[in-house]
């Protein structure tokens, strides 16, 4: 469509993704994007042209061709996304776009951003990755730009934009005017696609499809990690180890930060104290514990001096020029530094080459940390006159600026590394956290949410980051549990614990001259609850790895806000503390105010819950009465109350769940004892999946799988089916028996497996009718019959 001397272009890659590119002079940029993959950017759907636009088979779009407004409804007209008057205006090479924001729309994702509410409506943010030490609440930009939001009504209806656009771009979600939905930047393309939902899931789908699924991290990334900045010598690193064992913390990865280094110089060892690394790796290796080190990307500016990274990386021309065409030295944590040039092939070849000696000790994962990049200087960073060379995908090869590059940079480095493990262990899923990262990233590497404080202001703020990660495709997202900066009390440690138990990484981390803060600190009592949620996290293991596996198929975080499975929580009125749910069977529901002993309300929905840790069915409170009985969307919820206490953290279970469980283990490298465990909650929509590979090679994505859907059926009259579907069975399981508890019996049951009786018993107290399978057969369809008295 073109009016005037500006040209619109609206394709339909499929029946529910739009490519909106506008291009005011009348030719549009180059066809390329560092977010969206070009064999995507290439997909189309056959249209139907109308008078003012075109149809897919779900949605209309139409353009006032005197305007270029553009309207997209589904196709019963009801509208999704529409634009402002004023549409579009023009500043030199800035521009802004206006979208019409409706009354009850509310604004989530856009990655790591703060603010006191996970919901983005009000505000304005920028997108300009920045270290951002000590944030808090307010702090904006921080580390990520990840310019892609959802807006979802009271209905739970809900569309997604994705503004790809790498300036320093920005979005006003209401904030200057309520019903304007306002994004613009100071350059670069007009380039934006639409995701017509119609559920909050679908567009998260839709996005993790546009720009990619993250690949499935090995097995251990799952476990408990242990970090701080920094573990000073081999020998303290040993005496942690020692510790967590002795302990009874199930551990999987320790982490080493800066001070391992030689004057903290990228890819060097310090000598002195870690004298020898391979030893270590393979010490902490046999008690199950895998290496994690840094892998900042500020490379020492060392002429001379040996210094290896820095020799061959001039030798290629591998940095980032000043404007003056010199390599651009900043000063960093190894003093005056050079910068890589990630946006070129031949420069993360060169750089992923750089791990081949932590490679050959056996350090199984890398961290980029201080990506944006983080410079020593008035700016933070690079100048935004600095000169990158792009060399990549479909881009023409060509000189661009740091003002376009900058926040691509971080996501260019950790692809680089990921690129590099791949080079290195062919056939190993590789490890990497970033901290920095676009829209995209999540292709490349888990993330954290940088330097935090220890205070449960951001306990709460850490949760609700978390959850707009996993809605922006960074579904591996953790916080420093204890919080980075300050020093956790012996109650908020203990209850980061907890929550980071039920959350997507797990790794605790705490800057130096901080308090020590490994999980024993605080003496015997914390010791055990904090213990004995690590435990609960590896019990859960089969369900948190099913969840991966899912994940990388069809984008679904693992952590969710409460509405993503259960859209009418959007618009229930009762009070949302900092609950999530962990896929769609289990809902957390920690204390909202850390400090306050107050009870709280949990607001469940409606379907019926088991509570977790006793298994029995939850009873709710009375519904409202009086006033509270006659807010909209009163009855949308069920309430329980709960008064908080440290040794506790309220988790209930779905009716209509089948939950995979095994034995602890002290590390994902240790082979669980014993049966699996199915704990079954019956309730309407029942089912539940089983997950298995090995761990850590890619033969994960050739079917080397175990993969099997469980469902359950209420018999009428009282009675419980359970049905196993066809096992895909690439990889045989661990288990020999599958120990499986139905919860919410009335009484005893008869249990069958075909024609053959199985032996069962009733628990009265629990409610639970308990019988063990043997597992051979099981990966053909078999059906589990159990005659009772009357389930509940
Ligand atoms: O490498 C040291 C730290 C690290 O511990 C932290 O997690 C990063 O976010 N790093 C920042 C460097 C800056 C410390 C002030």
């Amino acid at each position: 469509m073109r009016t005037g001397t500006a040209l619109m272009r609206v394709e339909a890659l499929t029946d529910t993704t739009l490519r909106v590119r506008i291009a005011p002079s009348g030719s549009l940029p180059e066809n390329a994007s560092w977010a969206v993959p070009a064999a995507v950017r290439a997909q189309s759907v056959a249209v139907v042209p109308t008078p003012d636009g075109f149809n897919t088979n779900a949605l209309a779009v139409h353009v006032d061709p005197a305007t270029l407004r553009l309207t997209v409804t589904d196709r019963t007209g009801r509208p999704i996304v529409a634009d402002a008057p004023r549409p579009l205006t023009l500043d030199g090479a800035a521009f802004t776009l206006r979208k019409a924001l409706r009354p009850d729309e509310h604004i989530f994702a856009l990655g790591d951003k703060t603010g006191g509410s996970l919901d983005r409506r009000g505000r304005t943010f920028v997108n300009w990755n920045t270290d951002a030490y000590a944030f808090d609440s307010t702090t904006d930009p921080i580390y990520k730009a990840i310019p892609f939001f959802l807006g979802v009504d009271d209905a739970g209806r809900s569309y997604g934009l994705l503004f790809d656009n790498t300036w320093r771009s920005w979005f006003d979600f209401g904030h200057r005017d309520v019903d304007t939905l306002a994004m613009g930047s100071p350059g670069g393309p007009i380039d934006y696609y639409i995701l017509a939902g119609p559920a909050v899931r679908d567009v998260v789908r839709g996005y993790t499809a546009l720009t990619g699924h993250a690949p499935l991290p090995p097995l251990w990334a799952f476990g408990y990690q242990q970090s701080r900045y920094s573990y000073m010598s081999a020998a303290e690193v040993r005496d942690i180890a020692g510790k967590l064992a002795s302990s009874g913390i199930p551990t999987d990865a320790m982490w080493l930060d800066i001070d391992f280094l030689d004057r903290n110089r990228p890819f060097t060892v310090n000598r002195q104290t870690y004298p020898d690394l391979k030893g270590l790796a393979g010490e902490l290796g046999r008690q199950g514990i895998k290496l994690v080190t840094i892998a900042d990307l500020h490379i020492a500016s060392a002429p001379g001096e040996d210094y290896a990274p820095y020799d061959s990386g001039t030798a290629i021309d591998a940095f980032v020029h000043a404007a003056d065409g010199k390599p651009f030295v900043g000063k960093v944590w190894p003093g005056p530094s050079v910068f890589p040039d990630f946006t070129d092939k031949r420069v993360r070849a060169w750089w992923g080459r750089n791990f081949r000696g932590y490679v050959d000790a056996g350090v199984a994962g890398f961290w980029n940390d201080m990506n944006e990049p983080s410079v020593f200087n008035d700016l933070h960073t690079m100048p935004v006159d600095a000169i990158h060379h792009i060399d990549a995908d479909d881009f023409a090869p060509r000189s661009a600026s740091h003002a376009e590059l900058h926040n691509v940079y971080g996501m260019e480095n950790t692809r680089a590394t990921y690129e590099g493990m791949q080079a290195l262990r062919p056939g190993e899923r590789p490890f990497v956290m970033t901290r920095a990262s676009y829209a995209g990233g999540q292709r490349y590497a888990v993330t954290w949410t940088g330097d935090n404080s220890s205070t449960w202001d951001h306990l709460r703020l850490a949760v609700n980051q978390m959850l707009n990660l996993g809605l922006s495709g960074f579904s591996y997202a953790g916080t420093d549990v204890g919080g980075y900066a300050g020093g956790a009390s012996p109650a908020l440690m203990t209850r980061w614990y907890q929550i980071a138990a039920f959350g997507p990484i797990f790794r605790a981390h705490a800057e130096k001259g901080s308090p020590r803060a490994e999980p024993w600190v605080d003496g015997p009592e914390h010791l055990a609850i904090r213990r004995r949620f690590v435990e609960e996290r590896y019990r859960l293991l089969p369900y948190i790895y099913a969840l991966a596996d899912a994940n990388t198929r069809n984008g679904d975080p693992l952590m969710r806000p409460v509405f993503y499975d259960y859209p009418e929580m959007i618009a229930s009125p009762c009070k949302r503390g900092i609950d999530f749910t962990l896929g769609r069977s289990l809902l957390v529901a920690p204390a909202p105010k850390g400090e306050s002993e107050q009870p709280y309300e949990i607001c469940l929905p409606k379907g019926g819950w088991y509570d977790y840790w006793s298994g029995l069915p939850v009873t709710a409170n009375p519904p409202p009465t009086g006033e509270a009985a006659t807010l909209p969307g009163a009855n949308l919820a069920d309430r329980v109350t709960e008064t908080p206490r440290i040794d506790r953290m309220p988790v209930f279970v779905r009716a209509g769940t089948i939950l995979p469980r095994q034995a602890v283990v002290t590390s994902t490298a240790r082979t669980p004892t014993g049966p699996l465990r199915l704990d079954v909650y019956p309730g309407a929509d029942c089912s539940g999946m089983l997950y298995l590979d090995d761990g850590h090679t890619t033969a994960a994505t050739r079917g080397r799988v175990l993969r099997q859907s469980i469902r359950c059926e209420q018999v009428p009259g009282g009675g419980l089916r359970i049905l196993f579907n066809a096992r895909e069975q690439g990889y045989r399981p661990w288990w020999r028996q599958i120990a499986v508890t139905v919860h919410g019996a009335a009484g005893a049951a008869r249990v069958t497996r075909g024609r053959s009786p199985v032996a069962s018993s009733f628990d009265a107290a629990a409610r639970t009718v308990a019988f063990t399978l043997a597992d051979a057969g099981l990966e053909r369809p078999t059906t589990i019959a159990l005659v009772t008295g009357g389930m509940q």
